[in-house]
């Protein structure tokens, strides 16, 4: 497997956890988000990627893009240990806490839509962090109410899920933007139990192969 990714990307962030999980070795390439432009918009990654963005992963020389979808197909080539419920009740509840996140938050928060409110609106730098924040804050309230009823030691109950493996990067990057996260009692409990865990400590943005020295 190789997983093109960027040690900063949240949406990587989610599938290096996942892969570590469930034990799947793969080959890290980095790209640049920001050299050169961006490598997501190289000509080549662009055949993986049409989308210009990251993770892709590719496995047996296919390419799957969203990590929705790349944890979606990890599930279903290596069951075990599960990042789904069986329950439909219960892995609905586990997909919306993802989809909080994956589209509710982190899309209005993307390179790309922060630059073009640069380039339309000449948002300077303090009015692009307050333009996260906002958001940020509106969907981690929307996530610590909902996992109020459903979270134990993690995201929905006791075992590690798919919502664990989008919580901890959403967090991550909610820190890097100085959003206020005391506010957020249970989503501060289930990243701490979380990051006890190898599969959580080896995805993080610090120790990634393109990881600049001095983060
Ligand atoms: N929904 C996508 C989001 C992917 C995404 O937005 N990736 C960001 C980094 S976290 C990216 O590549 N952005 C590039 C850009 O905006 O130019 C997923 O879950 O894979």
């Amino acid at each position: 497997m190789i997983l093109y990714n960027y040690f900063r990307s949240s949406a990587s962030h989610r599938v290096r956890i996942a892969l570590n999980i469930k034990g799947l070795e793969y080959e890290y390439r980095p790209v640049h988000l920001l050299n050169n432009g961006g490598e997501q918009h190289g000509e080549e990654y662009t055949k993986l990627n049409p989308s210009h963005e990251v993770p892709t992963l590719v496995h047996k020389g296919r390419a799957i893009g969203q990590s929705m979808a790349i944890l979606d197909y990890l599930e279903r080539i290596q069951p075990t240990p599960p990042l789904f419920p069986q329950d439909p009740y219960e892995r609905a509840v586990v997909v919306q806490a993802c989809e909080i996140m994956n589209s509710g938050i982190q899309p209005i928060l993307n390179l790309r839509v922060l630059g073009e409110l640069e380039k339309r609106y000449s948002a300077d730098a303090n009015s692009k962090t307050e333009w996260i924040q906002h958001w940020m804050k509106y969907g981690l309230t929307a996530l610590e109410t909902f996992l109020q009823r459903h979270a134990g030691t993690y995201c929905f109950g006791n075992e590690v899920t798919a919502a664990d493996c989008f919580l901890v990067p959403q967090l991550v990057s909610g820190e890097r933007f100085k959003v206020p996260l005391a506010n957020y009692p249970t989503l501060n409990r289930v990243r701490a139990n979380c990051e006890k865990l190898e599969a959580f400590i080896k995805a993080s943005p610090l120790r990634q192969p393109d990881t600049p020295p001095t983060t």
